[in-house]
């Protein structure tokens, strides 16, 4: 059995590609100051800025939470609601027990009271739900982060999505989604920062904080990420992963230190307030805006 390379104690876990094993303490510590050091290296914020953490209620946002609340940020949490069944239901009785457990805020939004859930604009749209969940997540994210006086968004992103994403992106050379590929994306033109303080902690990683610290998250994935091909994806790197660990780690640093900047430098995205609702869009309406007239349409459609 190894032994904590800080402590000599009986080590919890050995990890690879950092070459050090660690006992539960001293493994929370590292895991922390991982955290600490990302948000310094990428100047994502300080202690005097409000930061908004979306929690889905998974290990990733639970722990990003309770790191940050540790680390003496103000972190609120901000849960929407999609409406996706019991997936739906107990990640946020998970999310606001959590919550309570720490003692910070958690906001509460409805999709289906703002617009619509998940599973039916799933149907009416008749395109994948990750696609339609995903642009309303990023609108209302950004409108409540706003309404609510919150400087900075974070989210649970890790690593491996991360890396997966990476992968997507560059098997198909999508350059426009590599330009925004970063763990920084600044505020301006409408947008809060937004930040991803768990980029370089890998998902085993951060669901072993969340274990080592009594953290009750939702195991369930929502239904809709079964066949998505970032699980592929993801797949595939820890394949790699394991006969060549820091594998992950290093595609994705090197893609930031190398490749990001010179993709950075061509950017020209204009953006502009939407006619509607006055959130950021390059067309004249938004796309949250363009889903809500198609709804009220297909509403008087349906009423004729
Ligand atoms: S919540 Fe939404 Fe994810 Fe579910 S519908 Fe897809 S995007 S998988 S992170
Ligand atoms: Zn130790
Ligand atoms: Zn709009």
């Amino acid at each position: 059995m190894k032994r904590c390379a800080k402590c000599s104690q009986k080590a919890v876990v050995y990890l690879p590609h950092h070459r050090i094993a660690l006992c539960k303490e001293h493994y929370i510590e590292w895991f922390e100051r991982r955290v600490e050091r990302t948000i310094r290296e990428f100047r994502m914020f300080s202690k005097e800025d409000r930061v908004l953490v979306a929690v889905s209620g998974g290990k990733d946002s639970l722990s990003l939470w309770h790191a940050l609340h540790k680390l003496g940020y103000q972190a609120d949490g901000l849960y929407i609601n999609l409406g996706i069944g019991e997936y739906s239901k107990l990640s946020e009785e998970k999310a606001k027990k959590f919550a309570q457990g720490l003692g910070r805020t958690l906001h509460v939004i409805r999709l289906k009271d703002l617009v619509e859930d998940i599973p039916t604009l799933k149907e009416i749209e008749k395109r994948p739900a990750c696609s339609v969940c995903g642009n309303l997540k990023r609108y209302y994210m950004n409108k409540s982060a706003k309404e609510l006086g919150f400087s900075v968004i974070a989210t649970g992103h890790n690593l491996d999505d991360e890396s997966a994403t990476l992968m997507g992106n560059v098997l198909s050379w999508n350059l426009g989604y590599l330009r925004r590929q970063y763990p920084v994306l600044k505020e301006g033109n409408g947008f809060v920062k937004k930040v991803k303080p768990l980029c370089l902690i890998t998902e085993k990683e951060s669901a072993l904080y969340a274990l080592l610290s009594g953290i009750d998250f939702v195991e369930e994935e929502c239904p809709y990420s079964v066949g998505a091909s970032s699980i592929e994806y993801k797949l595939l790197l820890s394949q790699i992963e394991e006969r060549s660990p820091g594998t992950k780690l290093r595609f994705y640093l090197e893609f930031l230190r190398k490749v990001q900047p010179l993709l950075r430098r061509e950017e020209k995205l204009e953006l502009k307030p939407c006619s509607i609702c006055g959130e950021p869009t390059s067309g004249d309406v938004c796309t949250v805006c363009r889903l809500k007239q198609r709804l009220t349409l297909s509403e008087k459609g349906q009423g004729s």
